[in-house]
């Protein structure tokens, strides 16, 4: 069994992290070595993901990390964090996948849901069983969901809810879907939380056909057409969009961390390269331009780790703010998307073969520059944040 590269820690960081935190992050890249790196080729040139590997990752504690109780595995933020990032140094899709369960479906009903809901669905999507996915964007409604016109009437001990979501991870592989509309006028204050469960009858999805990236993870349109969802099912706990974004900051954080490792199977692909092709009698590595490459490339994830590493530990101290988790999920994307550009073209033309994993983490990471808030919408939290003035509208 190979050891997992460790070659990026230029400072000691490993030193900063407990001998569990280790263990844990050490487990999950022998996993992602020997179990997803082998199939993830066939499943990217054939669009599919690996979903029976649900139950494995929720036996290593991989869905609902850092929540406790119900048996969930409640391990500090950093485990988590460290967790994703070998995830996604595998591929963002089987991050996303675990991003989506444990932040987006489960977080949710953990939250803002009741004992009945926990007791009832957490321990079987902690355990992989049961497959949840987070339908908040809609066809005109993605950067502003606070505008949604989904919409939930309550009639007697149901709601019929009306509309669609699209782009939603998981959604036609998933048993569950955690659904936000709007119940009365159309104030984003009205929003509430719904669980729709597979099979309700009015519930359909289909599959977005054609992505460039992202390809091994299942992206979905969810449609609803007059689904009665029993009032059992409304998550009592929160109302308006600090519902939806309270489960954003969970996931977004996780993608702060997953980007690190898109970013180091890059670098790595690179290196690895520069010291066995040869130009001009010479390996690449010799040449001034590609170290300047490298030192770049390294110098960019030893930053986005120190940076990750310190929100975590504000995380677990119960100290950290969603604007913090907006820049590093803003920076950590970008460096590592910049890092997936500048390997392939070290790798010249085998860059955009599959052979290789270059081209795929960077198609991939141009989703997730997209996703969980745009990196332009990070750049104006963050500007709201200093300057007190929102620049949204
Ligand atoms: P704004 O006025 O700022 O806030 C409305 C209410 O929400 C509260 N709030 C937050 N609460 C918790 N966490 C946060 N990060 C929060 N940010 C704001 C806020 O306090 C307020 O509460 P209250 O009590 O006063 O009502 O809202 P706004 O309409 O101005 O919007 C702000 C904006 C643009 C930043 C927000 O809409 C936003 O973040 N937009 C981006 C949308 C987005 O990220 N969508 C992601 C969809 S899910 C996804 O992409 C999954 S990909 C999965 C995968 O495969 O990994
Ligand atoms: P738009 O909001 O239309 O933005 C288009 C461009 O305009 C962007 O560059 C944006 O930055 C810019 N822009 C928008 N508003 C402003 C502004 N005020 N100022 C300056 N620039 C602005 N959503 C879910 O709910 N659940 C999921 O599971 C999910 N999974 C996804 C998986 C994939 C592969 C992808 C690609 C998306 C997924 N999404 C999901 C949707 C994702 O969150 C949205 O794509 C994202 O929020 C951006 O919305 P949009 O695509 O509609 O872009």
């Amino acid at each position: 069994m190979a050891e997992p590269f460790h070659g990026t820690d230029l400072y000691n960081i490993d030193g900063l992290l407990s001998d569990d935190e280790r263990l844990v992050r050490d487990n999950v890249a022998r996993w992602v070595d020997d179990r997803f790196l082998p199939v993830i080729r066939d499943h990217h040139r054939n669009g599919t993901f690996p979903t029976e590997m649900s139950k494995e990752l929720g036996e290593m504690g991989l869905l609902g990390t850092s929540l406790k109780g119900y048996g969930c595995p409640g391990l500090s933020a950093v485990t988590y964090g460290l967790a994703m990032e070998e995830l996604e140094r595998g591929d963002s899709g089987l991050r996303s996948f675990c991003s989506v369960q444990g932040s987006l479906a489960m977080y949710p009903i953990w939250a803002y849901g009741n004992e009945r809901q926990k007791e009832r669905f957490l321990p079987k999507m902690a355990s992989g069983e049961l497959i949840g996915c987070f339908g908040l964007t809609e066809p005109d409604y993605g950067s502003d969901p606070g505008g949604m016109i989904t919409k939930a009437v309550k009639d007697g001990d149901h709601y019929v809810l009306s509309g669609e979501k699209l782009w939603i991870t998981n959604g036609s592989v998933s048993d569950l879907a955690i659904v936000w509309a709007k119940v009365g006028g159309n104030e984003a204050a009205n929003i509430r939380g719904f669980i729709v469960e597979k099979g309700s009858k009015g519930f359909s999805t289909y599959d977005v056909e054609g992505k460039f990236s992202l390809r091994a993870s299942v992206t979905s349109g969810l449609v609803f057409d007059e689904v009665r969802v029993p009032a059992a099912n409304l998550l009592e706990g929160v109302s308006g969009l600090k519902g939806p974004l309270g489960c954003l900051n969970q996931a977004r954080y996780g993608i702060a961390w997953g980007a690190v490792g898109a970013g180091i199977a890059c670098y790595k692909a690179a290196l690895d390269y520069s010291k066995e092709r040869i130009q001009f009698g010479k390996p690449i590595a010799s040449f001034q331009l590609v170290q300047d490459k490298l030192a770049e490339m390294i110098s960019r994830i030893v930053q986005a780790q120190l940076l990750v590493l310190q929100l975590g530990r504000l995380k677990d101290a119960g100290k950290h703010k969603p604007v913090q988790v907006s820049l590093a999920k803003r920076n950590n994307v970008r460096m590592a998307l910049e890092i997936a550009r500048t390997a392939r073209e070290v790798l010249g033309a085998n860059g955009i073969a599959d052979e290789y994993p270059v081209f795929r983490h960077m198609t991939n990471l141009e989703s997730v520059y997209t996703y969980e808030g745009t990196h332009d919408i990070h750049t104006l939290i963050i500007g709201r944040e200093v300057t007190g003035i929102a620049a949204f509208e």
